[in-house]
């Protein structure tokens, strides 16, 4: 579905929204402001087919332990939810299984939290095998300490949102299968994954640098990648629209080659459980070469999304690996482009203004990734046995032949390389006992 608002189709849940302010900023967790988080709540409603028909908020001094709002909003919700005949209620932050409990049996309506409606939307989203049982694992090791029999009751009356997904069934049954269910699902994976650190091996033994595209949900990551690559990557204005990583080869127009992996998008309070369970897709962005981190500059939040995918890259362990900052949608975007300075980061290696859409800037993007690949490239100065034709024909083929000289049956070769071929040719020959020695 296009366009900023989706319609949800007429037998939509309805649901009420709860956003919370913080009275102190001290409070709040740094982030998006609470607005735009309602706003964003809001999108992942009706991302997951629901639609919000009113809105509480509350400004809040110091949470209430029960029921996170104060008992006279409680009361409030409650003449708002049977008002507008909603279904659901959705609170913008993540509940504590009690507080969930306490306010379900309140207002007897389902209530779900921030965390449950992301993971709810990656259920129907997920299509792999592999993204179908992480997203399982997510959602067991949410519902695990918050199986209780109003719990599940209430998912019997209920279906829809929040019961979604390969879930749906252990919503049931009780905390010993659920455990049991969760070992299952690790094993699998574990299988899953030795499959994909396969291919990602034998993309290691290519020695082209990986570049992988990250940043917030919905900022262009998908249609930067289908520019870069004609990839075919579904692009929707939908939040989580990508789970599973895709790789394409990018060749670049001075002539070096790299491969681009677009992946997940990251939102403000991701569930940790879903970190966690994608811990492997996640991995692809953890060992790429370099990060090309977009952003929605059309966003009044983009800095804030700036930081909050920072953050998440810092949790994965990719906080350090060099970074391009791409600023799209710039044919949309509300900033003036002198705005567009990014703080002074230690792994920043670039700054970029594009419209992924449009390919405005987008060959001065390519040309800054390809002068990064240049500026990386390792010099080395190898001997080999010129019988080695095969060594040879590789070092053309995919290294920076500087100058090679023939002598007593032995090549010398001086070549630029990336610093992933520097290591490839160093194993290959020490295994052959021949020297190399870098110059760089
Ligand atoms: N105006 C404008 N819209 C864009 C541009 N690039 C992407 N979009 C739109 O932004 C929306 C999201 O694009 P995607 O490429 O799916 O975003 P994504 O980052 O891959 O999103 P997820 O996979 O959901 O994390 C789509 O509606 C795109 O058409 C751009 O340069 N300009
Ligand atoms: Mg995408």
């Amino acid at each position: 579905m296009k366009g900023g608002t989706q319609s949800v189709g007429p037998q939509a849940e309805r649901a009420v929204l709860v956003g919370v302010a913080y009275a102190s900023r001290r409070d709040a967790e740094p982030g998006i402001g609470a607005e735009e988080s309602l706003r964003e709540l809001d999108r992942l409603a009706r991302t997951a087919g629901v639609e919000p028909v009113a809105t509480v908020s509350q400004t809040v001094r110091r949470i209430t332990p029960a029921t996170y709002i104060g008992a006279g909003k409680v009361a409030e919700l409650k003449d708002e939810v049977a008002a507008a005949h909603a279904g659901v209620v959705l609170v913008d932050e993540n509940l504590s299984p009690a507080q969930q409990r306490n306010l379900t049996e309140k207002l007897n309506v389902k209530v779900l939290d921030r965390s449950q409606l992301i993971l709810d939307i990656f259920a129907g989203r997920a299509r792999s095998l592999e993204g179908k049982l992480q997203v399982e694992l997510a959602q067991l090791e949410y519902m695990l300490p918050r199986l209780t029999r109003a719990w599940t009751h209430l998912s019997r009356l209920g279906g829809g949102v929040g019961t979604r997904g390969p879930g749906e069934t252990q919503l049931e049954v009780d905390r010993r299968r659920v455990r049991e269910r969760i070992v299952r699902l690790r094993g699998r994976l574990r299988q899953v994954e030795r499959t994909r650190d396969l291919h990602r091996r034998e993309r290691a033994s290519v020695p082209y640098v990986t570049i992988a595209l990250v940043g917030y949900t919905n900022a262009g990551k998908s249609t930067l990648m289908n520019a870069l690559t004609n990839a075919g990557v579904l692009v929707e204005d939908k939040l989580f629209a990508t789970l599973d990583p895709t790789v394409r080869r990018l060749d670049l127009p001075g002539g070096e080659r790299a491969l681009v992996v677009d992946t997940v998008g990251f939102i403000h309070r991701l569930p940790h459980q879903l970190i966690e369970a994608f811990k492997s897709t996640l991995e692809e962005v953890r060992r790429a070469d370099l990060l090309l981190h977009v952003v929605d500059a059309t966003s009044p939040e983009a800095e804030e999304q700036v930081q909050i995918v920072e953050r998440v890259l810092d949790e994965i362990g990719a906080g350090a690996t060099p970074t391009m900052l791409v600023w799209n949608k710039m044919d949309a975007a509300i900033h003036a482009p002198s705005r567009i300075v990014a703080a002074e980061r230690a792994h920043l290696v670039g700054t970029h203004a594009i419209s992924a859409m449009t390919g405005s800037g987008v060959t001065d993007l390519l040309d800054g990734v390809e002068r990064w690949i240049e500026r990386e490239r390792v010099r080395l100065d190898i001997a080999l046995p010129a019988a080695r034709g095969d060594l040879v024909a590789w070092l053309h083929r995919d290294a920076r032949v500087v100058s090679e000289r023939y002598e007593d049956g032995r090549a010398e070769i001086t070549a630029l390389v990336t610093p992933k071929m520097a290591a490839q040719i160093r194993k290959r020959l020490r295994e052959l006992a021949c020297s190399i020695s870098p110059t760089s």
